[in-house]
């Protein structure tokens, strides 16, 4: 008989319930978990590979240590204590600070919190990894304004507007919201006479599903929504009542953008004047209006700008914290750790005062500049540097810098290549883990129950973390030994323990959302008020409000490079696997087995390029061979490459090896990503 063990799916944020069949300690069938309010019983066609990812004869079984002639295997014990020694070496020769602990996208909350509290009981503020490419750039302009990442209230908008995102294709997740698939987001809204409205310079499947497409030149949607907020002042369409009372400096803002008019804007973004004219309108007339912001706003040099635009829109609309728009919804406490950084000053934090962790672009400089206060340790927990951040080559230069570099995954990588020690890690299904989640119903938390044991000698993460600082004596207040016990622990606040998610599964921690709450509290800014015009933005060199520029690698801030490599490059990623994750299975590898460029028919004829022709893409940085395809996806001047391959296992082209490095957005350090210059050739 099969046992039936309800659990949590982690490739990606949405952490959707499952149901796993188990028998004789295999897993039999994944299917949807019905009552789980996440995805209700849906799973996105990733989901068949969890299977596969468990079992795959390529995960890592045993701790490996580099030696002259490649990787050996060692036992746990050999392996803790060589990391003892060389961290112990390190912080007495350099300081805690020159360890540095590298995380990757917080899919999971082992992947969010995994080596947290060692940093802590270790001394290091240092956090670093995707926080400068996901997310946190847009974290950053929010809090700044708000004090805090409102959602966007999908289920009861009357206009929504995802800006810069493609959800039906990646996600069904907002910040820490549940979405049980945009697709049915979408079409629920519209059964109900929403609009849907979406912003991309892609015609991507979520904008073939929306009453409008805009498509503006890509990273110039701080000139669209200046030139918005222009309208909604100008036509007097702003809610005044709510910016009166709640919006600081509104005459400031008001001369800020006298001068951005739609015509201004139309020729940096090509989007006709009275079409930003017509969305401004609909935007700020629509009692209700939500804006889910993406991940196409994180990976710009001029990133931050754009959502602080977006930002500014909102403000101006009263759409933050109201029904329909962008509430802040209710989400259970937890314990943060560790609780080190408010203590000390991190690495680059004078290069980025606003920035919640060390932008990777600190890490990497430090480390190529060989500054004297450079990183000379780092552990790198559930993430791929090497193929995520910009420049692949010089990203493994410098990590080759480092003195001691351990790596925890679950596969071999184009990071665990570079490690000095490779520690394997037991995977989702093979640990308790657990997930918190925001709705308008209220906060809510699911238990991802652990199904299987994990392969060969791989363990949990914080079995790892606390075996390594025992080793070092410094163990005394760690709060946890094992997983269980970090969930009772994080969990603490929330009054919620293994034993009751066990019992129930699913349990709801906060009470349903409240409107406005402002009204009462105020916004947890510093004036309680609403910042658009920020001081701390100028107090860090920046301007008080968003300004348009055009970006450092595009053809008109680079005609020179424009020359050579006239085409402009973007990412996109494929449906059938997040990142650099899953592309080695035979689940994803049979339906999608080769990255590509997407280019439009003129382009593709101008160079010969014929629907899947291998041509070479060459940026500044790299150069990589692809398959073509033609598509009316892209306009004319645009390509857009796949993201995710490049590991050992794959052996594939990253696109990573083209993006730059050398720009970078000046608060979050977000490298241009999803726009370098590029040149297509056939062969
Ligand atoms: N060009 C370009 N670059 C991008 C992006 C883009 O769109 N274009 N997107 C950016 C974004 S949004 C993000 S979030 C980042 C992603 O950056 P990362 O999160 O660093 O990338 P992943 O490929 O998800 O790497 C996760 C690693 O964790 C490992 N892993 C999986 N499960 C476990 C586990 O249970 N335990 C441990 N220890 N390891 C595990 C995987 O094998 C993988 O090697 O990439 C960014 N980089
Ligand atoms: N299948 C799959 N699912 C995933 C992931 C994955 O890698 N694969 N990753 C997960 C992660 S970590 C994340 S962060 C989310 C991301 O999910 P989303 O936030 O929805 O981001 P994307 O789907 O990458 O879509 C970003 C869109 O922004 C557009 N864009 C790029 N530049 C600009 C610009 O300058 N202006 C405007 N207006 N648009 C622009 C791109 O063309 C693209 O269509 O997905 C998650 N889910
Ligand atoms: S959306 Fe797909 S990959 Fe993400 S958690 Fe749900 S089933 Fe897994
Ligand atoms: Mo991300």
């Amino acid at each position: 008989m099969d046992k039936m063990i309800r659990s949590l799916c982690g490739f990606c944020h949405s952490n959707c319930g499952i149901i796993v069949r188990v028998r004789d300690g295999k897993i039999t069938r994944i299917e949807g978990d019905p009552e789980n309010p996440v995805n209700r019983g849906y799973l996105c066609p990733k989901a068949q590979a969890l299977k596969p990812m468990i079992e795959s004869e390529e995960r890592l079984k045993f701790p490996l240590k580099k030696m002259k002639s490649g990787f050996v295997k060692v036992s746990w014990d050999e392996a803790l204590n060589l990391a003892a020694d060389k961290l112990t070496h390190v912080r007495q020769a350099y300081g805690p600070e020159s360890l540095v602990l590298c995380g990757g996208a917080p899919v999971t909350y082992v992947a969010r919190d995994g080596f947290r509290q060692f940093m802590g009981v270790f001394g290091s503020p240092n956090f670093t990894g995707a926080s400068n490419l996901c997310h946190v750039p847009r974290k950053v302009a929010f809090d700044d304004a708000f004090g805090g990442m409102p959602e966007p209230d999908l289920e009861n908008s009357r206009l929504i507007i995802f800006w810069a995102g493609n959800p039906v294709n990646t996600t069904r997740f907002t910040g820490h919201a549940s979405v049980d698939g945009f697709n049915r987001t979408i079409s629920r809204a519209k059964e109900r006479g929403a609009n849907v409205v979406v912003i991309d310079p892609v015609r991507t499947e979520t904008a073939a599903l929306a009453d409008e497409w805009v498509r503006p030149n890509i990273a110039t949607d701080t000139a669209l929504g200046l030139a918005m907020a222009r309208t909604i002042i100008k036509e007097n369409l702003y809610d005044r009542a709510f910016v009166e009372k709640w919006v600081i400096r509104f005459d400031e803002i008001k001369k800020h953008v006298e001068p951005l008019t739609p015509e201004w804007a139309e020729k940096i973004t090509a989007v006709p004047a009275d079409r930003i004219r017509e969305l401004a309108r609909l935007y700020a007339t629509t009692e209700g209006a939500a804006i889910k912001d993406g991940n196409g706003l994180d990976m710009h040099s001029t990133g931050v700008d754009m959502v602080r635009t977006i930002v500014l829109l909102i403000a101006l609309t009263g759409n933050i914290d109201n029904k329909g728009g962008n509430p802040f919804l209710p989400f259970v406490p937890q314990t943060p750790l560790p609780n080190v950084r408010s203590e000390k000053r991190s690495m680059g934090r004078e290069q980025f005062p606003l920035f919640p962790a060390v932008p990777f672009p600190v890490v990497k400089e430090r480390l190529m500049g060989e500054a004297p206060e450079r990183p000379r340790a780092i552990i790198v927990h559930h993430s791929n540097p090497v193929l995520v951040q910009a420049n692949r080559e010089r990203t493994k230069q410098a990590l080759e810098k480092l003195e001691f570099m351990m790596v925890m995954d679950i596969f071999p990588t184009a990071t665990t290549e570079l490690a000095d020690l490779v520690l394997p890690a037991a995977a989702d299904l093979e640990m308790v883990d657990y997930r918190a989640f925001s709705s308008t119903k209220g906060g809510f938390l699911a238990l991802r129950e652990k199904v299987v044991e994990p392969p060969g000698s791989a363990r949990p993460v914080f079995e790892v973390e606390y075996g390594l600082a025992k080793k070092m004596g410094i163990e005394q207040n760690y709060p946890f030994r094992n997983a269980e016990e970090w969930l009772n622990f994080v969990l603490k606040p929330a009054k919620v323990s293994l034993d009751d998610l066990r019992r129930e599964h699913v349990i709801y921690g906060s009470p349903a959302v409240v409107y406005k709450k402002y009204e009462r509290e105020g916004f947890k800014t510093p004036s309680g008020k609403v910042e658009c015009y920020s001081e701390r933005f100028e107090k860090a060199g920046r301007q008080a409000l968003p300004v348009f520029e055009y970006p450092k690698e595009s053809p008109t801030a680079r005609p020179d490079l424009a020359k050579k490599y006239t085409l402009c490059a973007t990412t996109r990623r494929p449906a059938e696997f997040v990142h650099t994750k899953l592309v080695n299975l035979p689940t994803a590898g049979r339906i999608y087995p080769d990255p590509i460029v997407k280019l439009n028919a003129s382009d593709a004829s101008k160079r010969d390029v014929k629907q899947d022709d291998m041509v070479e893409v060459e940026s500044r940085t790299g150069k990589i061979r692809l398959k073509a395809n033609i598509s009316e996806e892209v306009t004319p001047g645009l390509v857009t490459i796949d993201f995710g391959w490049g590991n050992p296992t794959d052996k594939k082209a990253s696109i990573n090896s083209l993006s730059p490095d050398d720009v970078w957005d000046p608060v979050s350090g977000g490298y241009p990503n999803r726009l370098f210059l590029c040149e297509v050739k056939k062969g």
